[in-house]
């Protein structure tokens, strides 16, 4: 994708449940896909605003793409970005969208602190700082998803995995042992169109300011 044109602003968007959130918190700050990203084809779509462009992609590569300036800003996890292996992009708001928590996890007779754990999750850099903080030598083992059936199989002693009503868990008799953080979409802007887009990034912040606290 060629990079965004001066008077234009390319907004990344991971698919997905973000979506399904930061969709309405866009349509009130004024700015409506034409078409509806979730049937689409398209990889980008026009919006009701003139100049202002949405990528949707995977949640994992919507800071590549704000980093490397394919896109202006982005709408991630903070869960992705904790994850994401550089900082090439400005963080200006939490958009208080599609929340969760970081969590281990595991049996409820699963310790977290014996020597040579291991860990599976998609989280491996997160989960790498975590247990180092502790002072806990772990294995790290990357997968893809459904982490939950790790512990259940024997490849794994704990997770690190997004929770949020808690039900995966309980269903596979797995309960959270630590809390890692709280998780929310953020708003990332890649730091050259921090400059050369700067009124049009301002007003954007501005506009989602006023829609967070109007609660919608
Ligand atoms: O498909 P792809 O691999 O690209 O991404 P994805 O499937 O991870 O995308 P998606 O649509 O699931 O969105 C992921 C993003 O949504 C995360 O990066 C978080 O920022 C945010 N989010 C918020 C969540 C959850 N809540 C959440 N509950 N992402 C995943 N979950 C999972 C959780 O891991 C668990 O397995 O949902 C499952 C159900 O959770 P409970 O606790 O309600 O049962
Ligand atoms: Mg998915």
């Amino acid at each position: 994708m060629p990079a965004a044109a001066a008077d234009e602003l390319v907004v990344a968007v991971s698919k997905g449940r973000i979506l399904k959130d930061a969709l309405p918190l866009l349509a009130a700050t004024g700015i409506v896909p034409v078409e509806d990203p979730e049937r689409s084809r398209k990889l980008i779509l026009d919006t009701s605003v003139p100049g202002i462009r949405l990528v949707v992609i995977r949640a994992t590569d919507v800071p590549t793409y704000v980093e490397y300036g394919a896109a202006d800003v982005g709408i991630a996890g903070k869960d992705t970005l904790l994850e994401y292996d550089g900082d090439g992009y400005y963080e200006p708001l939490d958009l208080g969208i599609a929340k969760c928590k970081l969590v281990v996890a595991g049996r409820p007779e699963a310790a977290t602190t014996t020597a040579r754990l291991r860990v599976a999750t998609k989280y491996s850099a997160v989960a790498r700082r975590w247990f180092a903080e502790k002072g806990v030598q772990c294995e790290v083992i990357k997968l893809y998803g459904s982490m939950e059936l790790a512990p259940l199989v024997g490849l794994a002693d704990l997770i690190v995995d997004l929770v949020d009503t808690g039900n995966t868990l309980k269903a596979n008799g797995l309960v959270c042992l630590e809390h890692i953080c709280e998780v929310s979409s953020r708003l990332i802007v890649n730091k050259a169109a921090q400059k050369t887009k700067h009124a049009r990034i301002a007003r954007l912040i501005a506009d989602l300011s006023r829609a967070i606290g109007a609660g919608t």
